[in-house]
């Protein structure tokens, strides 16, 4: 079962933490999160035990989409502080051996960046090709592609009289990357932050940057793997950095193409399969049904059986754009800790690479909005303007904006039960979650039974056992709808991992010898694994001893 151990990379045996920073620590009591408050919380992330930070977007930008537009890739955004204050971050984080990985958002800048500026203001400015531009057809936009956020992708410019493409919102206008003066610029940008010490890249969206609009194709352009080798080549190639490219359009298959060692691309990506399961579909993720358990066994085993050697996955249940996943497919109710505790445990017990999104250690839970007035997002918003206007209620649409905007994972992180959870002295610019006085880091790091200790010793165990690096997976099948169980084999050793994935008890028979507990959410006894109850989200892990007899 096993396969050939590859080439080792640091960025294969350790864990990374993304940090959200308008939402982290706020320094300056400006309700505003920023760098010196990162680095206010290093020794807090070192001693979870996490070995790189991705930073979300931290340069300068109007903030149409907080920080994902742009203005100028080599400043920092005033409110987050100074480029010193960055270097210091980098120098910081580096002392306690963690890295930095920087979000890359090269789809698309600001219209407020110096390039779209230029290139908006004639049709023969040398940057006008920097970016997407078409004549009206029949005075309307050119086709009807539509933006991720809502209504056409094409912005209808005054000015020179052309239409310019945006896939997000209209402050957000698409680079043409099929313009190589384009290309060069980013890879200009790249290697002055490479050179700045640098652990990697997050790249934003991209799976788009090799798009062909005019033939309505966004995803997966026929390009897009030549201008990624290209990148390669000319920037972090060589360097083992960890770069890491968001492709919410990946199958395995296409996985292989960025991640395959041998084609010189990217680490490895984010897919977002196992993102889509609680949505109608063909339809959005506002659209919502539950969580089936076996289709998720299905996806996760698809992933970790497919890439083999060609490829790396990346492992992550939360991110900035997604709910909280305690709220989304856990119980953020009774048994808040408890399944925390076993989404922790199955998905850091895959192979991959794991990703914690700030605040999933302690447990957040998504903040319930009343009232529209009270939404951040973009994308919600818009979204709520579009189903009004189609004539959905506004109670429909609330339900929907609770259970998956992207506010839920952006709400200011609870440090400690002091005014704002110790997040601001000021006033913060998204509301705090109420439930901060129960649910916060120093709770988390007093109690040694909380969910912040399941996420430390399971980065722990990361480091100490190759197994849960480089075993292989199978899936056990003959289990309850809800009981997620697989093995890790690795050189002889075979671990098995039992998960709950309900607020019910479920029975689970397995017929084998225990030689040892390696990590589990109660305190039972697991030596025979004959004819078990497991109670509401219990999750263990094993290592078997002789032969297994399903
Ligand atoms: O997200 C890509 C993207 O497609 C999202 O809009 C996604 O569909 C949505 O958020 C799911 O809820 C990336 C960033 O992660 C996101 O924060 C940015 O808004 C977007 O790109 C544009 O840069
Ligand atoms: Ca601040």
């Amino acid at each position: 079962m096993n396969q050939p151990k590859t080439a080792a990379h640091w960025w294969q045996e350790t864990v990374v933490y993304q940090v959200y920073p308008r939402s982290f620590q706020d320094s300056n009591g400006d309700g505003i999160g920023d760098l010196q408050g990162i680095i206010q919380r290093l020794d807090y992330l070192k001693t979870l035990g996490i070995g790189a930070i991705w930073l979300s977007p931290v340069y300068r930008s109007p903030n149409d989409d907080n920080g994902y537009d742009i203005s100028d890739y080599e400043q920092i955004m005033a409110e987050f502080g100074t480029m010193a204050d960055m270097e210091q971050l980098i120098h910081e984080a580096e002392k306690r051996d963690i890295k930095l990985i920087m979000d890359l958002v090269v789809n698309h800048t600001s219209d407020e960046h110096p390039w779209f500026i230029e290139s908006r203001s004639s049709k023969n400015n040398p940057y006008r090709d920097f970016y997407v531009w078409r004549a009206s057809v029949n005075g309307d936009a050119p086709n009807d592609l539509e933006s991720t956020f809502l209504g056409s992708a094409w912005q209808f410019d005054d000015h020179t009289g052309e239409y310019y493409l945006h896939l997000f919102s209209k402050k957000q206008p698409d680079l043409n990357w099929e313009n190589a003066k384009v290309r060069q610029a980013v890879y200009d940008m790249m290697n002055f932050w490479i050179n700045k010490g640098i652990g990697g890249f997050r790249m934003d969206v991209i799976d788009l940057v090799g798009k062909l609009p005019d033939k309505k194709i966004t995803g997966n352009g026929p390009k897009l793997h030549d201008y990624l080798q290209e990148m390669n080549a000319k920037t972090f190639g060589g360097k083992d950095l960890l770069t890491v490219g968001e492709t919410w359009g990946a199958t395995p298959e296409i996985a292989k193409l960025y991640s395959d060692p041998e084609r010189n691309e990217l680490s490895m990506v984010f897919q977002f399969e196992h993102v889509g399961l609680d949505e109608q579909p063909g339809k959005s993720k506002w659209d919502l049904r539950p969580l089936v358990i076996s289709e998720l066994k299905t996806v996760f085993s698809k992933w970790q059986t497919e890439l083999g050697d060609q490829g790396w996955n990346s492992l992550f249940w939360n991110n900035h754009d997604l709910p909280r996943i305690i709220s989304r497919w856990g119980n953020d109710r009774e048994y808040r800790v408890q399944s925390g505790k076993m989404l922790a445990i199955l998905l850091h017990m895959l192979k991959g690479t794991p990703y914690i999104y700030q605040g999933e250690e302690i447990g957040m839970t998504n903040r319930i909005v009343a009232d529209i007035s009270e939404v951040e997002d973009i994308e919600s918003k818009n979204m709520y303007a579009d189903r009004m206007a189609k004539g959905y209620t506004e109670a429909e649409i609330l339900i929907s904006i609770n259970a998956k905007g992207r506010d839920n994972a952006r709400t200011p992180m609870q440090w400690d039960t002091s005014k704002n959870a110790g997040f601001t002295t000021g006033t913060p610019w998204l509301a705090v979650n109420e439930n901060y006085h129960e649910i916060n880091a120093a709770h988390a790091l007093a109690d040694h039974t909380s969910l912040f200790y399941t996420y430390q010793q399971l980065i722990a165990l990361r480091k100490k056992y190759p197994l849960i690096i480089w075993g292989s997976f199978e899936l056990l099948e003959n289990t309850t709808e809800t009981v997620f169980a697989y093995y890790r084999h690795y050189e002889g050793e075979t671990w098995l991992i039992v998960c709950n994935f309900s607020d019910q008890k479920q029975t689970f028979s397995l017929e084998t010898t225990v030689e040892k507990v390696i990590i589990a959410n109660s305190e039972k006894d697991y030596s025979t694994l004959l004819n078990r109850t497991l109670e509401p989200y219990e999750a263990f892990v094993v290592k078997l001893g002789g032969n297994v007899h399903a």
